[in-house]
């Protein structure tokens, strides 16, 4: 399984720029950190960190072409902001050029930039080691997230939506609805512990 790790890695390496390919390495790691730390499968949660963003560099106009032919369905928002549409085309991407046939991992990183409520562990250790891999540096409370990230994948997940959410409010751009539903899910369900 490493070997194929190092074959797609190489393989990424082409279709990345230098920094998106740092920050790739970095989530490759800190999930992987995650799943030990959680008793996960650690060359899934590794594998789904390498191709995470396989799709970030694709200029707009090709991944919106990619989800026409794909039948990949684009909301009123993923067209304002494009951007938003690496995730699902990221997991086009894995499965027919990084041959991943594993849907738990396509699953993980169709859903890694916005969340999605109730996500399965694999979904929460990527969501979360995209936020807090050691290169990020620009959002706020990091060393407290990164902390949390070790004790409880619900919570940290909540917390990472909200400062999200603080951030987007604060600029013009307009929120993806599935961010402030998967937010809404994760605050609510404390309600729900007995
Ligand atoms: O691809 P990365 O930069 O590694 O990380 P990502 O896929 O989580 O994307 C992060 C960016 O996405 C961050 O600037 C916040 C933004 N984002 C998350 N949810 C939404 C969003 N942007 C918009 N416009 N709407 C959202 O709902
Ligand atoms: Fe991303
Ligand atoms: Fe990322």
């Amino acid at each position: 399984m490493i070997k194929d790790l190092e074959k797609r890695q190489k393989k990424l390496q082409h279709y990345l720029d230098k920094g998106r390919y740092q920050h790739t390495l970095g989530v490759m790691y800190t999930a992987g950190a995650l799943a030990m730390a959680y008793g996960y499968d650690l060359d899934k949660a590794m594998l789904a960190g390498l191709l995470h963003d396989c799709a970030k560099c694709i200029p707009h106009d090709k991944k919106i072409e990619l989800c026409r032919k794909n039948h990949i369905e684009i909301t009123d928002v993923e067209r304002e902001n494009p951007f938003l549409l690496h995730a699902k085309v990221g997991a086009l991407i894995a499965r027919k050029k990084y041959d991943v046939e594993d849907e738990e991992i396509l699953h993980a990183i169709a859903v890694h930039t916005t969340g999605e409520p109730a996500m399965n562990t694999l979904d929460m250790i990527l969501f979360i080691a995209d936020y807090i891999e050691p290169g990020r540096d620009k959002a706020q409370n990091l060393p407290q997230i990164r902390e949390m990230a070790f004790q409880n994948l619900e919570n940290t997940v909540e917390k990472i939506l909200f400062d999200t959410l603080n951030f987007l409010n604060s600029k013009s751009g307009r929120i993806d609805p599935t961010t402030e539903i998967t937010y809404e899910y994760y605050k609510n369900r404390r309600n729900l512990i007995v």
